[in-house]
This record gives C-alpha cells, sequence and structure tokens, in this order.
C-alpha cells in the first residue's frame, strides 16, 4: 500500500499534477541583457516594463559603469562582470562615469 502511494505521486508530480509554486512571478519580470563591447552599449532592449530586470554585461577588458542621468541607478561593471537593476517606468538616459561619451537610453513602460 504504501509503495503504491509512493508510486502514485511520483506520477502526479511527473504528469505536472502539481503547479509549479513559482510559475506566476517568473512569467511577469522578464531579464533585458544590454551588452557592453568595445566601448559601446549593444542594442537597447525593447518592451521593457517596470519590474523587469535590466542587466549590462560587460565584455570589455576595461571597466564601465550604467550611470542614470537622473541618478536613479550607478552601476559599476569591472571587466566581465554583469550589473543588474530592476527597471521602473520612464526613460532612462545612462552613460560611463568612465567614459561620459557612452552614452545611450532605454524606454520602459
Ligand atoms: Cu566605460
Amino acid at each position: 500500500m504504501f509503495r503504491m502511494m509512493i508510486l502514485m505521486f511520483g506520477l502526479l508530480a511527473a504528469t505536472g499534477g502539481f503547479p509549479p509554486a513559482s510559475a506566476a512571478s517568473a512569467a511577469k519580470a522578464r531579464v533585458h541583457v544590454i551588452v557592453i563591447d568595445k566601448m559601446q552599449y549593444g542594442p537597447m532592449p525593447t518592451g521593457v516594463r517596470a519590474g523587469d530586470i535590466i542587466e549590462w554585461t560587460n565584455k570589455d577588458i576595461l571597466e564601465h559603469s550604467a550611470t542614470a542621468r537622473d541618478g536613479r541607478f550607478d552601476v559599476d561593471l569591472k571587466p566581465g562582470a554583469s550589473g543588474r537593476i530592476t527597471a521602473t517606468a520612464g526613460t532612462l538616459a545612462f552613460f560611463c562615469k568612465f567614459h561620459p561619451t557612452m552614452t545611450a537610453t532605454v524606454v520602459v513602460e
């Protein structure tokens, strides 16, 4: 009898009989990656919504940053490092504080 119950439980789990607990929240926040390469921010993500994650990945051998013009974030990015923020609604203009000619803007709905 006990063996039977274990078998049933296994079957339920295998066939998705139990809803995954984090399915709803995982579907909500998406991660948008901005790659920094050769002293430039890569293509800006589109369709970013407030609450999504914006992640910068620095592929250069120099340190960079993603620093908001309005001061709402300042992410330091060592060579090879990544950093992320939770996006807030608005037009996010940012630059690299080490190389101020590096600029970009991402729109968050
Ligand atoms: Cu830089």
